[in-house]
């Protein structure tokens, strides 16, 4: 992604994940707002947007945030929200064991509570430990650790998968997370 498509893209997430009232948007259910309604709200907050600008950040985005309705007037952020929308995402079985990056400095308080969703509505899981070490990297010195997926849905705790193929579930107990080392 060049720099534009990378500014854009962070705009997007702002709107579509946090902050909508701040552009004047409201999100529908499911997270959706209008894309005509998205563009004139960026025009009016100075920032550049128009169909193929977006068609592009969608099209290209590292790691598909973003997606379309399927008749292509609406568009929401595929996770990653801190306001109050239901994805209407159904649950789904998990592979045995997903991962989670995180920083060093977090792992005393992990070791406690487990892990939080913070101000995010899920914890996020990646498919696999490089996706997961990326994650990590963001926070400072990544540690990836294991959780047992499959066992926790077993027990009752429902796992949602994205449409980008990132794993939510609302929280993970101490007892289903494997350290580095252990
Ligand atoms: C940590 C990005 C202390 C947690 C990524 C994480 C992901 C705790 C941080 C998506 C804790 C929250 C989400 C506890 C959890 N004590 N720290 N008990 N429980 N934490 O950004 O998972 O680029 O809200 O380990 O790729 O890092 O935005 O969550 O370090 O998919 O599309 O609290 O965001 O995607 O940080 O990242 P975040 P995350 P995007």
């Amino acid at each position: 992604m060049n720099k534009k498509l990378i500014r854009t893209s962070k705009f997007l997430s702002f709107v579509l994940r946090h902050k909508p009232d701040e552009v004047g948007l409201t999100l529908e259910t499911g997270g959706w707002v209008h894309v005509d309604a998205l563009i004139a709200a960026a025009n009016r907050a100075g920032v550049n947007l128009d169909h193929a600008l977006l068609r592009e950040v969608v099209a290209t985005n590292d790691k598909k945030r973003f997606a379309f309705s399927e008749d292509g007037l609406r568009i929401r952020a595929n996770q990653g929200h801190s306001v109050p929308i239901d994805l209407g995402l159904e649950p789904v079985v998990p592979p045995d064991v997903l991962f989670h990056g995180t920083a060093a400095r977090f792992l005393d308080s992990i070791r406690r509570h487990g892990l939080q969703r913070r101000n995010r509505h899920h914890v996020h899981l990646s498919p696999d430990a490089q996706t997961a070490t990326a994650v990590g990297k963001r926070h400072g010195k990544p540690v990836v650790l294991a959780v047992t997926a499959r066992r926790m849905h077993d027990a009752g705790f429902p796992f949602y998968r994205s449409q980008n193929n990132v794993w939510l579930t609302e929280h993970v107990a101490p007892a289903y997370l494997i350290f580095p080392g252990e």
